[in-house]
């Protein structure tokens, strides 16, 4: 038996998987596997992190700290010393500082790992005390989150393991199989007892394929579908009155809006028939228990925050949430009550040299933040966890940001990205398989701990090591930049929290991976079956005065003029066999993010055909895309996969250099999926 060591899958999913590995006696590893006993992962990885020893040993892994030779943007570097690469950030940053105040200094990062210290642990404190701008980390969830704030108060949902009760089950945006796929056993089973799976989604993905019944509706109408399914619940009296009339406040307004939501009215919105809208009311209004999964892909989208709010109030109005396997799962991350300002510090900012709470720049409109923020302007970017010159949109702006001569730019990677081209130093980093870190996770209910399982190669230091070392060089004595991984670990677990109970740094390290205390041992989570909303007012808030439909600007129902020009609704999900830009350097990757799938008879309008290179376009740039003529899209939409770096990709344009970086209605999210673009064969 070759010796065995356990991990946990860092990357950004909802299934954060507990994995096993095979070392051998050189103490490399020689297989990746999922852990059989964890009940979620149940033994099973999806195909990225299945082929992730690839990543790990990849000969393009960055092991040396760099300084930049050539343009910003060219890619040409020269290897330095740690010393070297640590005395010209603290100087440059400590100057920066000095001469326009620290919040000319902007930290970017995001979720190239989901470990919580690794995530946001020392760097949180490092800012903190250095008083530099903060980053308002909206990219991906913000938006939904907010709306589940604003109605339930809370950020949790149904337990993975009840989906296998429903009679039910509605896919909302989410592409199970793609993004979720430890969530699918669970759906199997339920339908092996007979529950009906549906998706609701503008893309027939391999989760469309592989549901009972497809509804492709228009992108961005969501908002409108949720009000209608409202409307016929109330009109065919099938709401559960009991359950409204206690856990629930303005019932009657939500009544007086929907009112107008008439299935001929929002047939035409959605794209829907309006049999089908009726048939799917009623329903799921009368089929117990009923669950939705709903997804992040309905809230990148103007109205997504609104489209998330009349969504969760669908088993508030049918009591689904009564039942074992009813009512709605976003994110289950609400319930990882740890003690976030333990481990991140927001009081250091008042011992910073601005002695208050420093400004806010939203990740999303990063080109903006680069271009025009003023008072004092950005002049340092630090970037770790994220590749903004391929993530965020609008990516003309963003480049033209990170060409700036007077921007000095610091990016932590463990592969050469397409924004560790602009950077002025690049440090080498730890994969999660090297570091020690403590897992929350998004898609259920399990806190896990893992230890490093293989050694960090070449000179890569961990986040947490680096952001330790930065605080020394520029003369931080706060205690808590001497804490070690373990003292961060017990104060965040230290919140008091019921839910933490018991779990503590010593049990993790016997059993790995604990279940939150949700509920007794063997008993279901079910956290709304008696309201217990977390809401000022205890109760859910339906908040019908935020829920009036309207079109996506960039939409079919939007601005006319430019629908006239761009005629085309573009949608760039999720890749099933890459995560974000992770993996971009792979060739595979490449081919399948060059793809645009579009409807024939878009196609045939434009002398397109399957395998034709095409021009994707609108004001705001560029790609060029092979074209897959199919059925996965209906006319109107087409459909590419994120995300690839631009670099690497045709033209070196990423899909990003279409999208816009026009905000949605809540928490200030972006606007991904709507976006107009016209086709044109190369
Ligand atoms: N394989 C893989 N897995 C991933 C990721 C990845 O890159 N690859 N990324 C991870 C991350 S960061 C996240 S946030 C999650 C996201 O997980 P998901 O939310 O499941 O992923 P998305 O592809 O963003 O969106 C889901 C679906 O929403 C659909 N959609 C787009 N616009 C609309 C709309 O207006 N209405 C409706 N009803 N549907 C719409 C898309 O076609 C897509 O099929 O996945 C995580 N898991
Ligand atoms: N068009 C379009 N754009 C999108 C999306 C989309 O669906 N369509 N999805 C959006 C969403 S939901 C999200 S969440 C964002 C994702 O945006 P990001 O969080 O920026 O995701 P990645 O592209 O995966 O980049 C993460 C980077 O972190 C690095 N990394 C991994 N581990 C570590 C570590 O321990 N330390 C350091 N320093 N670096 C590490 C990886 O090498 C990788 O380059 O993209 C958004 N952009
Ligand atoms: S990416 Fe998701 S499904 Fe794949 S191994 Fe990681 S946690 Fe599991
Ligand atoms: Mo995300």
């Amino acid at each position: 038996m070759p010796e065995q060591k356990h991990s946990v899958c860092a990357l950004d999913c909802p299934d954060t998987c507990a994995l096993v590995l095979n070392i051998d006696s050189a103490g490399r590893a020689t297989k990746i596997a999922g852990d059989p006993h964890h009940p979620i992962t149940r033994g099973f990885l999806c195909g990225k992190v299945a082929k992730y020893l690839e990543r790990e040993y990849h000969p393009n892994r960055l092991l040396h700290p760099m300084r930049r030779t050539g343009a910003k943007g060219n890619g040409e570097f020269a290897q330095i010393t740690w010393d070297e690469a640590l005395f010209e950030i603290a100087h440059r940053l400590t100057a920066i500082s000095r001469e326009d105040g620290p919040e000319a200094i902007l930290p970017y990062s995001y979720a190239g790992t989901m470990g919580l210290l690794n995530y946001g642990g020392m760097d949180r404190r490092f800012f903190h005390r250095l008083g530099a701008s903060r980053l308002d980390r909206t990219i991906c969830s913000n938006t939904g989150g907010v709306a589940l704030m604003k109605s339930q108060g809370t950020r949790v949902g149904i337990e993975p393991e009840q989906f296998a009760h429903a009679k039910l089950i509605i896919a909302w945006g989410a592409n199970v199989l793609g993004t979720n796929c430890h969530l699918w056993p669970f759906i199997v089973e339920a339908r092996r007892k007979g529950a009906k799976f549906y998706v609701i989604d503008p893309v027939k993905n391999r989760t469309g394929h592989a549901a009972d019944k497809h509804f492709a509706v228009n992108p961005g109408s969501d908002l409108a579908l949720a009000l209608c399914l409202t409307h016929v619940i109330i009109r065919d009296h099938l709401e559960d009155r009991a359950y409204i009339d206690s856990y629930s406040n303005g019932f009657a307004e939500l009544a007086a809006l929907t009112a107008d939501y008439t299935p001929a009215r929002v047939s035409q919105l959605t794209g829907l028939l309006e049999s089908d809208i009726e048939t799917l009311a009623r329903e799921y209004a009368t089929v117990q228990p009923s669950a939705i999964r709903l997804n992040y892909g309905v809230q990148r989208s103007d109205r997504g925050g609104a489209a998330v709010r009349a969504i969760a109030a669908l088993p508030v109005l049918t009591g689904a949430w009564r039942h074992a396997g009813g009512g709605l799962q976003l994110t289950t991350s609400g319930a990882f009550e740890f003690n976030s300002a333990a481990l991140e510090r927001p009081d250091l900012q008042q011992v910073s040299p601005l002695g208050r709470e420093a400004r806010l720049v939203n990740m999303s409109s990063l080109g903006h933040a680069l271009l025009d923020l003023d008072k004092p302007r950005v002049r340092a970017l630090v970037v770790y966890n994220s590749n903004p010159a391929a993530i965020a949109p609008n990516q003309s702006k963003i480049k033209l940001g990170l060409k700036r001569d007077d921007l000095f730019t610091v990016v932590l990677e463990q592969f050469q990205t397409d924004t560790a081209d602009y950077a002025d130093i690049v440090l080498p980093v730890t994969t999660f398989l090297e570091h020690t870190d403590l897992y929350r996770t998004y898609g259920h209910y399990y806190v896990q701990l893992a230890r490093p399982a293989l050694a960090a190669p070449g000179e890569t230091k961990t986040n947490v090591e680096i952001f330790r070392l930065l605080a020394k060089r520029l003369g931080f004595t706060d205690a808590c930049f001497d804490d070690t991984e373990d003292q961060m670990m017990e104060s965040l677990l230290s919140s008091g929290s019921p839910f933490l109970e018991g779990i503590t740094l010593a049990r993790l390290e016997r059993e790995r991976s604990i279940r939150l205390n949700l509920s007794p041992t063997g008993e279901p989570f079910l956290p709304f079956a008696k309201g217990s909303f977390r809401t000022p007012s205890g109760k859910f808030e339906f908040g019908a005065d935020t829920l009036a439909y309207t079109p996506p600007v960039e939409s079919r129902y939007g601005d006319r003029t430019l629908h006239q020009k761009f005629p085309l609704e573009l949608i760039s999900g999720k890749n099933d066999d890459s995560m974000n830009s992770t993996f971009g350097y792979r060739a595979e990757v490449d081919r399948q993010t060059s793809l645009i799938s579009i409807h024939p008879s878009d196609a045939a309008r434009r002398n397109i055909s399957d395998g034709t290179w095409v021009r994707v376009w609108n004001e705001r740039g560029e790609c060029r895309l092979l074209a897959k003529v199919n059925g996965e899209v209906q006319p109107g939409v087409v459909r590419a996969r994120s995300l690839g770096w631009a670099k690497t990709s045709p033209g070196a344009s990423s899909i990003n250099h279409l999208t816009s970086d026009r905000l949605t209605d809540m928490g200030g999210g972006p606007t991904f999926y709507s976006c107009l673009v016209e086709v044109t064969p190369y």
